[in-house]
């Protein structure tokens, strides 16, 4: 997944945009992923995933914080999610799939709060973005 000039670009600028919400929405996106997909509740079976709580709220920070990196490393995503990408492969173990599941959940998650800044091309870059990134983190399962 390689992300082209326009398409960082975009990240970046639609990233600011997202500013000091970040956090929340990731929340939300997770909130999203566990209704949407159930079976990724077994991952968070030591966590109290009701409505608003705070379990939810500091993973989705811890989230939004690593795709906070990740959009000041466009150009070397695998060295600035290194680390992560040993503990989701070597640690978590999260099925690859997952990982599709949770982009479309933030996609949603942006697309409903920056409505007119998520036009088509931004949409497609940010796809882009999240596919790059779930690359890293599934890289080293094998
Ligand atoms: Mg992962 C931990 C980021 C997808 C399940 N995830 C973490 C942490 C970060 C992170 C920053 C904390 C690491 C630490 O404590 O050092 N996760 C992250 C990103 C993405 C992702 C950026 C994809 C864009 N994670 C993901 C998916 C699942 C999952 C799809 C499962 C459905 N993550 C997971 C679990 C933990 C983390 C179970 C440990 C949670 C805990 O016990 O605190």
């Amino acid at each position: 997944m390689v992300l082209s000039a326009a398409d960082k670009t975009h990240v970046k600028a639609f990233w600011g945009k997202v500013g000091g919400h970040a956090a929340e929405f990731g929340a939300e996106a997770l909130e999203r992923m566990f209704a949407s997909f159930p079976p990724t509740k077994t991952y968070f079976s030591h966590m109290d995933l009701s409505h608003g709580s705070a379990h939810v709220k500091a993973h989705g920070k811890k989230v939004a914080d690593a795709l906070t990196l990740a959009v000041g490393h466009l150009d070397d995503l695998p060295g600035a999610l290194s680390t992560l990408s040993d503990l989701h492969a070597h640690k978590l173990r999260v099925d690859p799939v997952n990982f599709k599941f949770l982009s479309h959940c933030l996609l949603v998650t942006l697309a409903c709060h920056l409505p007119d800044d998520f036009t088509p091309a931004v949409h497609a870059s940010m796809d882009k973005f999240m596919a790059g990134v779930s690359t890293v983190l599934v890289s080293k399962y094998r």
